[in-house]
Parts: structure tokens; sequence; C-alpha cells
């Protein structure tokens, strides 16, 4: 190797041209806190700009957050290469090259550099997130908005009215079929012009993790719970059957409208027709809800005084002047509930049309598990402002609302007689596995459907079909009247037309289990998993703090193992907590044909 630098430097041949030096350390620094400024003044005009169109959607409203949009846009597409001459740099400060390397993860629809493009795709994303957001079934002058369609599902037993709600909330997005097509087509280019292969593979990027190795991940765990989901299907099944003979078939796929809920997502409202044990104490809050006259106030100061006993931070004042809790009624208005972290400095707000039920109670919890956690990280650099990755965002109050148990309840005064019987315990984990079990093969599929989208594996004129054919194989569930491409049944869930990833909701599903048990080892907890409360635990909540302050500084392996002592996610605690569930379900099922055919 000498000897040929030797020789050549001998050569009379002139000299290659000189590699331009790779910039050193400090100027990488030095442009990570660029970034940093320059990205907090974007998010935090973005931010504004959509919480004012989402709380009042109008031309105007969503003219502005368009062009806001289209300026995090563009200031992605000119700093995301400024970023990639970092790349080469030696020595570079840990910290400094992990911010390098998720700048071109911080943003869920990437844009194309091309001004034209980048218009147009901003202008998409708005139109389509109005167009769920004004989302009305009318017949007549008779208009009916998701919430009061979502009401029917949950409470009606009359399955000619539940068709029709089910139905009537898939007229909204026939219309988003075209413009979602498009909206594809220009963030693939985005996608690729920062080196993906398309926008599902950007997302798979975001785990710390070569993106084949999570699907991998994502696999496992679906394998590892969906034996108990099968013996749930099975068994609510068999029961719908008993109560609609005519509709619901003994046997194969269950239809999407009888389940309780717009997208069969969970089934807690069919609690009454499954409940296992009649003649136990009642276990049904929303009455008492009703009857006591829960406003939206008490259920958040509720929410949040099970945080502060736990030691951690109450809400800021902002909190509470600037959210919106209730469906203003002289306007249009996204309802699909979400907290927000505006310009991250701490002021933090929630969207939601809040109804005196345990469903939004639980929902309150999940919504100040996001902001608890914006709270933890607010001094750490703009790119570590997120979860370690974002399924722990989504399980931090979710793994907290599992310690809503019925003594926690009983001490609200929402709950009478509480029973030590096995009875009682089948029943209230019944009505937690409706809610969480369900949930699981719906929280698989939904990206399977986008990342088959993204990837061109299905093409725009498989879009429904696709759509089914998932449902099917992971949640045995059909629809109860045929479905065509004229149909865009994907844009009837909030998610797709809002282009939030869900795949974080499935592991979010798993994880809040281990933090969980995590949380009850810290608070001294013996006995079942499932009789488990933390409500009262500082040394819960110090743990729970000490993982969200990392933000996403480190690898989610690591925040993992701080919180939980293990470096992977695992269903072993989700299956611990349902065991005994799990051992009547085989019981009820014997004899029966469980499973569907794909
Ligand atoms: O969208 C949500 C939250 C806001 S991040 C209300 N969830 C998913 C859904 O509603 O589909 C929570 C559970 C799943
Ligand atoms: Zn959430």
């Amino acid at each position: 190797m000498i000897a040929l630098r030797l020789a050549l430097s001998c050569s009379s041949a002139p000299p290659p041209p000189a590699e331009p030096a790779a910039p050193s350390a400090a100027e990488a620094a030095g442009a990570v806190a660029r970034f940093d400024t320059e990205l907090r003044a974007l998010w935090l005009e973005a931010g504004e700009a959509n919480w004012a169109y989402e709380t009042n959607i109008n031309d105007a409203t969503e003219a502005v957050a368009s062009a806001a949009d289209a300026k995090v846009a563009s200031w992605m597409t000119t700093t995301i290469p400024e970023a990639a001459r970092f790349d080469a740099t030696p020595d570079k400060d840990p910290a400094v090259a992990r911010q390098l390397a998720r700048l071109k993860l911080a943003q869920t629809i990437p844009s194309p550099k091309d001004p034209a493009a980048l218009a147009e795709l901003a202008g998409l994303k708005t139109e389509l997130a109005g167009l769920y957001g004004k989302g009305k079934y009318c017949q007549g002058e008779n208009c009916r908005n998701l919430e009061e369609l979502s009401r029917t599902l949950a409470t009606s037993r009359d399955p000619d009215a539940l068709l029709d709600a089910w139905v009537g909330w898939r007229t909204v997005s026939p219309p988003m079929r075209a413009p979602y097509t498009r909206m594809v087509q220009l963030a693939n280019e985005g996608a690729r012009e920062i080196g993906f292969s398309d926008v599902g593979s950007m997302w798979r990027s975001g785990y710390d993790m070569p993106p084949d190795a999570f699907t991998a991940e994502t696999d496992r765990l679906w394998n590892q719970v969906r034996p108990l989901y099968e013996q749930l299907h099975c068994h609510v099944r068999a029961k719908l059957h008993e109560r609609y003979p005519t509709q619901a078939p003994a046997t194969g796929t269950i239809p999407a409208h009888l389940l309780g809920n717009m997208w069969s997502q969970s089934w807690e409202n069919v609690y009454p027709l499954v409940e296992p044990y009649p003649h136990q104490p009642d276990i049904e809050v929303d009455s008492v809800l009703a009857k006591q006259g829960w406003d939206h106030l008490r259920m958040v100061k509720t929410g949040e005084a099970f945080f502060t006993s736990m030691g951690i931070d109450p809400m800021p004042a902002t909190f509470w002047e600037r959210s919106l809790f209730v469906r203003p009624t002289d306007r249009d208005v996204e309802c699909h509930a979400s907290a927000w972290d505006v310009g991250n400095r701490d002021d933090l707000r929630i969207k939601m049309c809040i109804q005196p039920t345990m469903d939004d109670l639980q929902t309150i919890h999940h919504e100040l598990g996001h902001l608890v956690y914006d709270h933890a990280y607010v001094r750490q650099p703009v790119l570590f402002q997120d979860g370690a990755h974002d399924g722990f965002h989504e399980a931090i109050g979710d793994a907290v609302a599992l310690s809503i148990t019925p003594s926690y309840l009983q001490s609200l005064g929402l709950l009478e007689g509480v029973a030590e019987s096995q009875e009682y315990v089948i029943n209230t984990q019944m009505q937690v596995a409706l809610a969480k079990i369900a949930f699981l093969p719906f929280g698989r599929m939904i990206d399977q459907w986008r990342w088959d989208v993204f990837s061109g594996a299905t093409p725009p004129d498989r879009y429904n079909a696709a759509w089914w054919d998932l449902a099917l194989r992971y949640q045995g569930i059909a629809s109860p009247v045929p479905r065509t491409e004229e149909h865009f049944d994907a844009g009837a869930k909030y998610h797709i037309p809002g282009n939030t990833p869900y795949m974080r909701y499935f592991l979010a599903h798993i994880l809040q289990f281990q933090f969980h048990e995590a949380m009850c080892r810290e608070a001294g907890h013996e006995g079942p998993l499932h009789t488990c409360s933390v409500a009262g635990s500082r040394e819960a909540g110090a743990r729970l703090s000490a993982m969200m302050q990392l933000g996403a500084s480190q690898p989610w392996p690591d925040a993992l193992e701080a919180m939980t002592g293990t470096r992977t996610m695992d269903a072993a605690p989700l299956m611990r907590y349902f065991e005994p569930l799990q051992a009547w379900l085989t019981e009820q099922n014997a004899g029966r044909a469980c499973g569907w055919t794909p």
C-alpha cells in the first residue's frame, strides 16, 4: 500500500482532484444547533396553524395550515441534504449524530423538493384531514356526525339501525380516494429523494433497527397474542349468534357492524351481550357517570389527579385555557381525540369532544399520558422531544389507565359493590379484553394495508379489496354488505386521511402491559397482575418519569430497560394479565369450531 502511494506520487500524471474534507465535528454540532432553533420556530407556527384548522375547519384556516405545513416541508427538503454532508464527519458527538440521523424521520409524509409538487402535497394533506373532520351522514335534512353514528353502533341492538350507521359513515370516504392516491404518489417521490424506497419503508425505519427486522418484530408479537384473540373471537361470535341468529353466523367471520364500534376495533360496547356472569355486581359505569352528572372538567381533573397521585407534575395553567373539551355547535371541528404539544415549549393541549362515558375517561388518561411525556422531555433538543419510539408515546396513558380497577372506581364513587369472587374477576377481565385484545389484529393490519399501498404491492384499483382481505385475515371480520372499488373504506378511519402511522398502537397495546407490570413491581404490588393499581405510588411515578425524561435521546431498548429491566418488547406480561380469562375462554370454547378460513 505504501509502495503504491509512493509510486503514484512519483508519476508525472496530474494529481487527482482533492476530495473535499468532511466538515468537522464542531461544524456538525453548530449545524445541529441551528437546525434545532429553526425547527422549533417552524413547528410552533405549524402547530398553531393546524390547531386553528382542526378546531375550526374552513377554507381560510385550511389555507393557513397548508401554507405552514409547506414551509416545514420546504425546510426539510433543503436541510436533510445539508445534514447528509456530515455523514462522513469523524468523531461526532453521539447526541449530534443521533439528531442528524433523526432529522429525516421527523416528518410523517416526506415532500418532493419541486415547489409545485410540494405545495400540491401540502394541499392534499390538509384537504384529506378536512374531508374527514367535516364528515357527516345525511338523510334528507337529518345529518349525523361521527359521534352520533358511533353512539348508535355502541348502544343500538337493532341490526338495521346498526347497518345504516355503519354504511352511512362510509359515505364520507369515497371522495378521498383520488386525493389519497395522488398523495401516495407524491409522498413516495419525497421518500425516494431522501433515500428510502417508499414511505412505508421510511416509517419502518424509525425503530433503531433495519426496516425488515421491524416487520419481523411485529409478526413475532402478533403470534404471541394471536391464540388469545382467536379464543375471544370464538366466544364473542357464539354470543352474537345467539343474539342475532340471522345476521351473525355461528361459524366463519363476524359481520363488522355488530361489534359495537364503527371500525370493529374494540368491542367493549357489546359487553352486555357477552357478560360471563350476569348476576355479579354491575361493572358498567356509563349510566352512573350520567346519573351523577359528570361533566368534561370533572373527567379531565380526575385523569390529571391520577398522574399527580404518582408524583407527576399537574398540567400547566395554559392547558385549561387552551384545550378544547366539548364539540362546538357553530363550526366544523376534527373531534378525533388528540394531544398537542404546540411549539415544544410546554404549551400542552387536548382536543377531544368529551362525552360522559367510561370509554372517554380512558381516552382522557391516554391523552394525558402523551402530555406528561411531552412535559418530561421538554428540556431535550427538539429532535429528541419524542417518544423512545412512537409505541411508547401511545402506551403511557394506557398503562396508567390499567390501574383503573373496580376498587379504584369504587374510590371515585362510580361503583357501589366490588366482589372478591372469581366470577367477578372473569367479568372484569372480559370487559378489558373486549377493549384491548380485540384491538390487537386491528392494530396490526392498518399499516400492513398502508405499507402495501406505499410499496405498490396494493395498486389503487385494489385499495378496498386489500382492506377487507386484511380484515378477514387478521380480525376474522367481514363487511356486512358487498364493497367495491367505488368505496374507500380505509378513508373512514381517522388515521388514514390524517396520515398518522398506526403500528404504534399495536406496539402500545403490548408495551402497556410491560409498563404496568414494571410499575406494579415498583409499587410493591403482590398478587396477580390484574389486581394491581398503582394509584398513589410515587415509586411507580418516579420510574415512569425517569424513562420519559430520556425522550428519544437513546435507542428505545435503553429506555425500555430503564423502565422494565428488559430490552425487548414482549407480550408475556399481557398474557399473564389475562391468565384467568384465557382459562375460562378455553373452557367455554370446548366443542366449538373456532377460527375462520381466510
Ligand atoms: O387515535 C387514538 C388516540 C389518539 S393518539 C385517541 N387511538 C387509536 C384509535 O382511536 O384508533 C387510541 C387507540 C387507538
Ligand atoms: Zn395517542
